[in-house]
């Protein structure tokens, strides 16, 4: 089972989280027991109603555990894969991911997938810790923290569809082939466990797109939690400008794409920051 953590950063105008950028994502393999098992065997029974809480063993400045919770019917799903994992790429885990046992929710948002863990409650309500209540949620561009009212929006679970341009990077020297090409590289991925389907590229703002070959794992429908590598060689025309622009935008199978723009989809927070990516490189 495998699941990614998928953060970026916005340079539209400040906001008050982390900086991530393009590169706050992993993508690995988790080995562990079935969430859904565990709780069957305890006797637990889904509904749409109540929520698994999960602590962990860390403490705040304020002595409140680090806490987040999903949807029980989340946990119990047998397509939801969920699991209490204490192996990463066939190695127990690390100290930072989580030793000895967290948690992944696989298509979720990072925040959900709690490690060190300490206790699963199975309650009425969500958690109430900070990090369900008043972060992770996200607003509209014009809400800021005078206006904020944590309480009007759900916290995130399922993320959004995104894509990345990994190679090359921002500012690089981008030699063109002999064939007057370019190779550009990078990752995609949906959150809910769909599919990626599609990725486009485009260097001229969007006049002319291009389709890159995607490399992902047979998965079943739904069940996507791996991100998709691509990879796209597109014609360039060094006379007639050195300095391009690309951009990458990706496809889900509900057939969402990326929104074009941050300056749209702005929140406080910084967070499901998912607008097409964009790298600005020379041609030599
Ligand atoms: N116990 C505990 N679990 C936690 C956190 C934490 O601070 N404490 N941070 C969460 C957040 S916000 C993220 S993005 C992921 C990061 O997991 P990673 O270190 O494996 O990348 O862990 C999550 N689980
Ligand atoms: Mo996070």
């Amino acid at each position: 089972m495998k699941y990614i953590l998928v953060f970026r950063n916005l340079q539209v105008k400040e906001v008050k989280g982390l900086s991530w950028g393009a590169a706050a994502v992993g993508n690995t393999q988790w080995s562990g027991a079935r969430l859904r098992d565990i709780l069957l065997e305890m006797g637990v029974q889904s509904d749409e109603k109540r929520h698994v809480i999960f602590e962990g063993l860390d403490l705040d400045p304020t002595a409140n555990p680090y806490a987040a919770s999903i949807p029980l019917s989340k946990a119990m799903d047998e397509r939801g894969d969920v699991l209490l994992a204490y192996e990463m790429d066939d190695k127990p885990l690390t100290r930072d991911h989580g030793y000895p046992i967290r948690v992944i929710v696989p298509g979720v948002v990072g925040a959900r997938n709690v490690k060190w863990l300490g206790h699963i409650i199975i309650s009425e309500n969500e958690s109430d810790s900070h990090w369900q209540q008043r972060d992770y949620k996200g607003f509209s561009p014009s809400t800021d923290w005078d206006t904020v009212d944590f309480s009007k929006s759900p916290a995130i679970q399922n993320m959004p569809v995104t894509s990345a341009i990994c190679v090359p990077q921002q500012g690089d020297n981008v030699k063109v082939d002999k064939d007057g090409c370019i190779t550009i590289k990078g990752y995609a991925w949906s959150g809910g466990g769909n599919k990626i389907v599609r990725v486009d590229l485009t260097t001229d703002g969007g006049n002319q797109w291009y389709v890159a070959e995607l490399d992902q794992e047979d998965a079943p429908a739904g069940r996507h939690w791996a991100w998709t590598l691509w990879t796209a060689k597109i014609p360039v025309d060094i006379n007639k400008q050195n300095e391009i622009e690309i951009w990458a935008k990706a496809v889900d199978s509900n057939y969402n794409c990326q929104p074009e723009s941050f300056k749209n989809i702005w929140n406080l927070r910084g967070v499901l920051s998912n607008a097409y990516h964009r790298v600005k490189v020379n041609l030599i």
